[in-house]
């Protein structure tokens, strides 16, 4: 059966493709030129191929990746950074124990640090699985998506800078792989005062929407 939707859908994206071609003159040189950097960075040896900076600001390899790394942009409201600050976190499933109905968790929820202060995350992950440390909100034109992103694939490390704008503000950390957050992997940064606290914050704060187990519920 053929998608009545996906065949609008095609249509649209052909009718796009072709207006792009015939309006943009150079648009065939603008590709080639794209091509020939894209083959020319995976001439190198196969482990090479893997590693090294994409040109989204994304640094991968085996052991994962850093991703939107900003060390020397400061924010359009900030004249100066702050502080420089380091924050070490590890994740894993040991640290979900001591918060019943999580089954992962960082080993620690919380972060505070001053309004243009420049973050170093050194990221350990404890556990044989993929985790991540992840935040959003921040500014869209210095961080695509208003996000960096540490990941680890499987026990080990990874280290990544990042800079915060001055406004007072509760910035959201989490690990994205499926029902991880969900989980017990949500964390908060506080930049300066913040903003109140999210929900569902193992040890900090309480779900929007908690379990409920009625004790005097009967089970038929
Ligand atoms: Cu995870």
């Amino acid at each position: 059966m053929i998608n009545k939707n996906s065949l609008k859908l095609f249509s649209t994206e052909t009718l796009i493709i072709l207006s792009l071609g015939s309006s943009t003159a150079n648009s065939e040189d603008v590709f080639d030129t794209k091509h020939i950097t894209q083959n020319k960075s995976h001439q190198h040896s196969e482990k090479k191929a893997m590693e090294g900076v994409c040109g989204s600001n994304m640094n991968m390899d085996m052991k994962g990746m850093v991703m939107y790394e900003n060390k020397d942009k400061l924010p359009k409201d900030c004249k100066e950074i702050s502080e420089d600050v380091t924050i070490k976190v590890a994740a894993g499933t040991k640290y979900a124990e001591q918060y019943p109905g999580t089954v992962f968790g960082f080993d620690n929820h919380q972060w505070q640090v001053k309004p243009c202060a420049r973050i170093t995350v050194e990221f350990t992950n404890d556990d044989k699985i993929r985790h991540q440390w992840m935040i959003h909100g921040l500014p869209k034109y210095l961080y695509p998506e208003g996000m960096f992103h540490i990941e680890v694939n499987g026990s080990g490390k990874k280290t990544g800078t990042f800079i915060v704008p001055n406004s007072h503000f509760t910035y959201l950390v989490h690990c994205d792989i499926a029902q991880h957050m969900e989980k017990g992997m949500k964390a908060q940064l506080k930049v300066g005062k913040g903003r109140g606290d999210l929900p569902s914050i193992p040890g900090i704060s309480d779900p929007t929407f908690p379990d409920n187990f009625n004790k005097n519920e009967k089970i038929n």
